[in-house]
């Protein structure tokens, strides 16, 4: 296995006494800490901004189409160790100048969606904001990678507004359905169990379930537009305007007038 270089020091941070040009002192690494703290922070605040923009696109799109295309938002600060690890396997200057141009997907947030099409329609609205600048587009589901992986990967920049600076912070979104997130998640499993050398027949069942994957995808796909054409026609113009949820108020349980409960056997 290999093992990942030290970080470099911040040039002229060395401690400089005779007999001592190569050893690094406490301060030295108090200082490197701190400034890779510091590093990692404008990403942990990158993830948040875009974080907080995909829960605002939920929220309004269920307001005006009474429709929640996001199932999970969800994010991760890639670890120190495989920030070090990437920079090791590609080969990468080992400084923060070198990680900031080059390890783009240190933030990393991840939609899933109910459908295919949400997909497009999640990454229009991202991509569409003035403040977010689309570097990078990986179309995992046109082009499905060899193993089944299916995903729409987007590299953005946004700004991230910190005390004494603004600083444009990559943010890699990964964007998927619940049944290519299903797959995804299992296969990540499968692969750190064996270290990467995934045995022929499992790889092969895992291509077939993601073929399988797919497919239920597209059959939701056409239920989900099958419902939403009825729904358009059974809108009433009598639709109360209920303001309670913006308030955060619930309805008294006292106003709701008793009335038996009806269960309904579920056809099988
Ligand atoms: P984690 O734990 O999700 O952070 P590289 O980083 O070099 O491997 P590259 O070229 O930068 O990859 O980007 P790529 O392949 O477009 O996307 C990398 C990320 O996409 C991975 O991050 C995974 O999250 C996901 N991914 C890509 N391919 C697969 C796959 O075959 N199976 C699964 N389950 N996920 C995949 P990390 O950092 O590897 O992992």
């Amino acid at each position: 296995m290999n093992r990942v270089r030290a970080l470099q020091p911040t040039p002229g941070a060395h401690d400089h006494s005779p007999g001592n040009q190569d050893r690094v002192s406490i301060d030295d690494v108090r200082a490197l800490r701190e400034q890779f703290f510091d590093f990692m922070l404008g990403y942990k605040f990158a993830i948040d901004e875009i974080t907080t923009k995909i829960n605002i696109l939920r929220e309004d799109f269920n307001n005006t189409h009474e429709y929640n295309p996001i199932e999970h938002v969800g994010s991760r600060l890639k670890s120190p160790e495989s920030v070090l690890e990437k920079v090791q396997r590609k080969n990468y200057p080992m400084n923060l100048a070198s990680i900031r141009e080059n390890v783009l997907d240190i933030a990393g947030v991840r939609v899933v969606c109910s459908f295919i099409s949400d997909i497009a329609l999640i990454r229009d609205m991202l991509v569409g904001q003035e403040d977010i600048t689309l570097l990078e587009e990986r179309d995992y589901i046109t082009h499905r990678k060899p193993n089944g992986y299916q995903s729409l990967h987007l590299i953005v920049s946004i700004p991230v507004f910190r005390s004494n600076r603004t600083d444009r912070m990559p943010v890699e979104i990964q964007i998927r359905t619940i049944a290519m997130d299903f797959w995804a998640s299992l296969e990540h499993k499968i692969y750190y169990k064996y270290s990467g050398e995934v045995p022929s027949n499992l790889q092969s069942d895992l291509a077939q379930a993601a073929e399988v994957a797919a497919q239920l995808d597209e059959k939701m796909e056409a239920l989900h537009s099958q419902v939403d054409r009825t729904a358009d026609t059974q809108h009433s113009p009598l639709d109360s305007l209920d303001l309670s949820k913006l308030y955060g108020l619930t309805a008294d349980p006292a106003d709701t007038p008793p009335g038996p409960r009806i269960s309904r056997p579920r056809p099988r």
